[in-house]
C-alpha cells in the first residue's frame, strides 16, 4: 500500500502543502492515541467552560484543540487558524502560506458513549498582503479550498482527504505509525435508499423537508415507490463516512427550534470540507437555495443548512423546494 507522501505527489500536490498536511496528521495521531486512552487518562466528561457556540466543552475537545492549535501555529506554514473551540481566528506566522479551519473533535456528544468522533480540517491559501491577525483571511468561499479532510477515530483510525484530485481513503497503520492509501477516487453511488437526519426535530422543519421525509418513510406505499432506511450517528464525520462508503443522503435542514439560529452545522469547518470531499467523490453538497461551496463566508462560526450525498437523491430532495 502506498504511503501518504508518494500518494500526494502522484496528485501533484505542492511540497509546502504536503508538509502542512503531514503536520496536521501528526496532531491527529496524537489525538487518536488520547481518544483511545481517554478513560484511563481522566479525559472523559466535560469541563466547566462553554465555547463561543454556547456548548459545554468536553475535556477531550480542549485537549484536541490545544494539540492541533499548537502544532499548526509553531509549524511556520500557517498564517492563521480558526477552530470551533476558539472564539476568534488566531494569528500564526506572517509568512505562513496557508490558513486552516478545523473542528478538533466533531461529534462531541459521542465521546462519553465511546462512539464515533473525528477531526475535520479545511485548508485555504492565505490572502496575499493580508495580516495574520485579520479574520477576513477566512472570508474565502469553499470552492477555494486547496485541501479538506477528516480523520475518523473508530475501530480503525481513517483519514479521508481531497486536494482536488479525487477523494481518497487512508488507514493509520499503527505498526509504522503512518497513513497508508487503501482506496483512491472513491465514488458516491448516484442513487440510494438510505437517509440520515435527526428525526426528533421533524416538527420544526420547513414544509418541503417535512414532505420529502414523509415520502421517504412512506416507502413503496408512497410516491417514491421504494423503501428507504434511516441512520443517524450524531457525528457528521461518521454519517458522511457512511455516505462516502456506500451512498446516502445526509441532511441537517433549517428548523425553527431556535428561531434565532435556524441552522446547526458550521460552514468553515464542517459543511465546506465535507462538501469538497463529497463533490470530489461525484456527489452533491447543497443548501435548499444553492451550492454550499459558493457561499460567501461572513463569520468563522457561521452556520448553514446542509443537504449532501448521492447526487440523484439530493436532486430529489431539492425538487420539494421548487
Ligand atoms: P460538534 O459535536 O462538533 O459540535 O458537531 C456538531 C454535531 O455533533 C455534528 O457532528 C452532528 O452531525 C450533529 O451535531 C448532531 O446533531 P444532533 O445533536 O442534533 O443529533
Amino acid at each position: 500500500m502506498q504511503r501518504l507522501a508518494p500518494a500526494l505527489r502522484q496528485d501533484n500536490v505542492p511540497l509546502d502543502l504536503i508538509s502542512l498536511i503531514k503536520t496536521i496528521l501528526a496532531a491527529t495521531k496524537e489525538i487518536s492515541f488520547r481518544v483511545s486512552q481517554a478513560h484511563l487518562g481522566g479525559l472523559m466528561g466535560s469541563t466547566l467552560d462553554e465555547n463561543i457556540q454556547g456548548e459545554v466543552q468536553k475535556k477531550l475537545d480542549v485537549v484536541a484543540n490545544e494539540l492541533f492549535k499548537d502544532i499548526l501555529l509553531e509549524s511556520g506554514f500557517v498564517r492563521a487558524i480558526s477552530s470551533e473551540e476558539e472564539d476568534t481566528s488566531v494569528a500564526g506566522d506572517e509568512k505562513g502560506k496557508f490558513v486552516v479551519s478545523f473542528d478538533p473533535l466533531d461529534g462531541s456528544s459521542n465521546i462519553d458513549i465511546n462512539s464515533l468522533i473525528g477531526t475535520i480540517f479545511s485548508i485555504h491559501e492565505a490572502i496575499p498582503g493580508m495580516d495574520a491577525e485579520d479574520p477576513a483571511q477566512f472570508q474565502q468561499q469553499g470552492n477555494k479550498q486547496v485541501c479538506a479532510g477528516y480523520v475518523l477515530y473508530g475501530p480503525s483510525t481513517m483519514l479521508v482527504m481531497t486536494t482536488g484530485s479525487g477523494t481518497h481513503f487512508y488507514v493509520l497503520d499503527r505498526t509504522h505509525g503512518g497513513y497508508l492509501l487503501v482506496e483512491r477516487n472513491v465514488q458516491v453511488p448516484k442513487d440510494t435508499q438510505e437517509f440520515a437526519i435527526n428525526m426528533s426535530n421533524q416538527r420544526f422543519w420547513q414544509q418541503p423537508m417535512q414532505n420529502y421525509i414523509n415520502d421517504l418513510i412512506a416507502g413503496d406505499t408512497g410516491p417514491r415507490g421504494k423503501n428507504f432506511n434511516m441512520r443517524w450517528i450524531a457525528a457528521m464525520v461518521g454519517d458522511i463516512h457512511r455516505v462516502l462508503t456506500r451512498g446516502g443522503l445526509f441532511t441537517y435542514p433549517a428548523d425553527s427550534k431556535k428561531p434565532e439560529q435556524p441552522y446547526k452545522l458550521r460552514l468553515m469547518y464542517e459543511a465546506n470540507p465535507m462538501s469538497f470531499l463529497i463533490e470530489q467523490a461525484g456527489g452533491l453538497a447543497m443548501t435548499s437555495t444553492g451550492r454550499i461551496m459558493d457561499i460567501d463566508p461572513n463569520d468563522i462560526h457561521q452556520r448553514v443548512e446542509v443537504i449532501m450525498g448521492s447526487a440523484n437523491e439530493v436532486e430529489a430532495c431539492l425538487s420539494y423546494y421548487k
